[in-house]
């Protein structure tokens, strides 16, 4: 067969069209592709949650590829181990109860997951803000990178979700956004965002998942993101909390979405 340029085209236009109108209606929108909402996503859709992703950069993996200091190895707690067990990469006990992991291998292997549990990854594209229908978030407000990148005038589009997972780490950017447009009040004790304290980590990583929660009806914040919102310090390049907070932000969410 003679392959044709133009048909090359037709075909990848024609593929992306469809999974992006296949998605632009979703039980789980996460925003972000780093260690928590690779883990939220396909935790979500192995429930039977139809979950979509979006993520801003070109690559996927969010901050777990430069592991600490650009040496490409995690390190996972003894709680965390079932998830990198799960996931089939190699573990080594390193130091007693320091276990690591190549962050390279986690990441192959945590994509492989999302896709074979039927998530669409969408890279690329950046969320800008969010639906607020009657004081609940209801989706996304979605545009190219390159266009928020150059700062072009150019409106977004929508996308609509019953429930909204803010994993774009450090920044919180979904909920500040939210904070920004809407002046409404989180479920933080002060009602507002607290921003993310010095390394500790040891306490952060407890305190990611207990932040890890529906911070406002319809919207759910996991990893990096959570402990930014409530004041929690940081951890460095230990990840074991950003998986189990992606995990137990699915865990919840597919509780409540039984529910109504
Ligand atoms: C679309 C967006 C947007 C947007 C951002 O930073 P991440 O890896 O997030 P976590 O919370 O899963 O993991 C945090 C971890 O990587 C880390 O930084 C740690 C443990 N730090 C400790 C320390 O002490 O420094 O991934 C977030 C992803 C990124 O890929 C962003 O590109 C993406 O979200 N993102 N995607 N729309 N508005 N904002």
């Amino acid at each position: 067969m003679e392959l044709k340029d133009i048909e090359i085209s037709r075909a990848i236009i024609e593929r992306y069209t469809d999974k992006l109108l296949e998605n632009l209606e979703a039980d789980v929108a996460v925003v972000g592709a780093g260690p928590s909402g690779l883990t939220a996503a396909y935790t979500l859709a192995e429930k039977g949650l139809k979950t979509v992703i979006f993520e801003r950069a070109l690559k996927p993996g969010g901050g777990m590829p430069g592991g600490g200091m650009m040496f490409s190895e995690i390190v996972v707690q003894d709680t965390a181990r079932c998830i990198l067990e799960d996931l089939g990469v190699g573990l080594y006990e390193q130091r007693p109860g320091y276990f690591t992991a190549d962050a390279i291998e986690v990441l192959g292997a945590q994509l492989v997951r999302v896709a074979r549990a039927g998530v669409k990854l969408f890279n690329l594209i950046s969320v800008e803000d969010v639906l607020l229908y009657q004081d609940r978030v209801s989706g996304l407000v979605l545009n190219w990178t390159a266009v928020q990148m150059q700062g072009l005038h150019v409106d977004p589009l929508t996308m609509k979700a019953r429930s909204v997972i803010d994993a774009t780490g450090h920044a919180a950017e979904v909920v500040n956004g939210l904070l920004r447009k809407a002046k409404v009040k989180i479920n933080t004790p002060s009602g507002k965002f607290e921003g993310e304290r010095p390394m500790w980590a040891d306490r952060a990583e407890a305190e990611t998942l207990k932040n890890t929660c529906e911070i406002y009806p319809g919207l759910w914040i996991t990893g990096m993101a959570a402990n930014a919102c409530f004041g929690g310090p940081r951890m460095g390049p230990i990840f074991g909390g950003m998986f189990l907070s992606g995990k137990k932000v699915a865990e919840e969410i597919a509780k409540d979405l039984k529910k109504s």
